[in-house]
């Protein structure tokens, strides 16, 4: 089993945005054969996309995992839902978002899952996070 540095984008723009965020981190924290060894500071961000929203609560963790980029994917998905994710609107407002920036070195275009993320160039305030975590990548 190899272990692998995965990078996971936290986002919130509804409800009580820092308890998702800490929720997230803890659940994350928890998962078979994975440790959290980072985190970001948490940035207040404004909306990005066409849909008009509020504005968000971001952070990223680093994350020391045995996870397989698909476990890791339907693990994050679990904890959004846990959360209270509900709208599936493309771009809009949500509870909490967890999406997998980096995994290790890797590439993975499957169906449902593209890694890096396409938006990594487009989100200023994840290429600060990502900055702030590289001293944690041995
Ligand atoms: N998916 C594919 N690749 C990945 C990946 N690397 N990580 C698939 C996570 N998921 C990935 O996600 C839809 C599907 O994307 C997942 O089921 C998974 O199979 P979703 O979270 O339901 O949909 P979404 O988030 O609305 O779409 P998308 O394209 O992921 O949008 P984003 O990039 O999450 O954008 N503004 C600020 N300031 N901060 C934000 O965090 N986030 C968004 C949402 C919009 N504006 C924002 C922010
Ligand atoms: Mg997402």
């Amino acid at each position: 089993m190899t272990l692998e540095w995965a990078f996971v984008a936290l986002g919130s723009n509804i409800g009580d945005r820092n308890a998702s965020l800490e929720l997230a981190r803890e659940r994350l924290a928890a998962l078979p054969g994975t440790t959290l060894a980072a985190a970001s500071a948490i940035e207040e961000t404004e909306p990005l996309g066409p849909v008009p929203q509020g504005t968000y609560l971001n952070q990223m963790a680093l994350l020391h995992t045995e996870l397989a980029p698909r476990e890791l994917l339907d693990a994050c998905l679990r904890i959004e839902m846990e959360a209270g994710r509900e709208r599936r609107e493309r771009w809009g407002p949500r509870v909490l978002d967890l999406d997998i920036v980096r995994y290790g070195d890797r590439e993975v275009r499957e169906p449902g899952l593209t890694i890096p993320h396409p938006e990594l160039p487009n989100r200023p305030f994840w290429l600060r996070e990502l900055a702030e975590l590289e001293s944690y990548v041995e």
